[in-house]
């Protein structure tokens, strides 16, 4: 019996550091629209979809750190995101930057979530491979403060029944890890979503961006073949104050093949219908 869900993968085309989350979120709402003109059950978002790629700028200033992050979710300016969901019966998969208090102790995590064509959360997964340095690096041309400014996601790897499927969740550096895919392919999931911000670079080696893409790609097409499972990867793309973040958002189908990619490095959405 087939369980065919269409899903669209909505490629965020960059955004600039003095961009606001309502600027964000109406080109979110753009996306979500055409989602549903296409007869999307699910949209899936990048990593940090609300804001610049903000690890790649140093700050010693907690305030103006925090300002990247989201302490309720949904909040004022993500609560449309939520309203369309319920508007046009539709899934999708956000990634931000979490701010909690938990067993008293305030934390910040890379998070995802999972919310329901009725705008509930139903799953959330916190980003375990940091990537990057927690301080200054002049040795760089960027950045790449994750390891600052998040925690170690302390969720582990869960798989959850959503969708008519099962559903497991993973965050950018997440994907080149065989055990990310294997230990949700343990507990059977069909689903893997994930959004990335991966500069087109590396400052720190001579490794071409051709090369740099295929490791993208290599990576979830292995964990999809290797499990069996659909996997979804977004980017944020694209020119971010003058930091190239590569593109090439794919839906990958259990067989390792690439069903629909991505072309630009701006906004956009490909869509593909995906049996679990
Ligand atoms: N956001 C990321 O986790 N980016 C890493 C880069 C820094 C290599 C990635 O694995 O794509």
């Amino acid at each position: 019996m087939s369980r065919v869900i269409t899903i669209g993968a909505a490629q965020l085309g960059p955004i600039q550091k003095a961009e606001s989350r309502a600027q964000v979120v109406a080109r979110m709402l753009v996306l979500m629209h055409q989602a549903k003109a296409k007869g999307c059950g699910l949209i899936v978002f990048p990593e940090l979809a609300l804001t610049t790629f903000f690890p790649r700028w140093y700050s010693e200033d907690q305030d103006e750190i925090d300002a990247w992050f989201e302490e309720t979710l949904p909040g004022p300016e993500t609560e449309p995101l939520f309203a369309a969901a319920r508007e046009l019966g539709m899934a999708f998969h956000l990634g931000y930057a979490e701010k909690i208090v938990e067993e008293g102790t305030l934390r910040r995590f890379n998070t995802a979530v999972l919310v329901d064509a009725g705008g509930e959360i139903v799953a959330k997964y916190r980003k375990v491979h940091l990537p990057g340095h927690d301080e200054y690096d002049p040795e760089r041309a960027h950045q790449h403060l994750e390891k600052r400014y998040f925690e170690v996601g302390n969720l582990g790897f869960p798989v959850w029944r959503a969708l008519g499927g099962i559903v497991g969740m993973c965050i950018c550096n997440d994907r080149r890890w065989p055990e990310t895919y294997r230990v949700m392919g343990l507990q059977g999931v069909e689903l893997v979503l994930l959004g990335y911000n991966t500069p087109s670079t590396n400052s720190q080696s001579d490794e071409a961006p051709h090369l740099r893409a295929f490791h993208n790609l290599l990576s979830m097409q292995a964990g999809a073949y290797q499990n069996s499972t659909w996997v979804v990867g977004v980017a944020k793309a694209g020119n971010e104050d003058g930091h190239e973040l590569m593109g090439g958002s794919a839906i990958i189908a259990p067989t390792g093949e690439i069903v629909a990619q991505c072309r630009t490095l701006g906004d956009e959405l490909v869509v593909a219908d995906c049996d679990l």
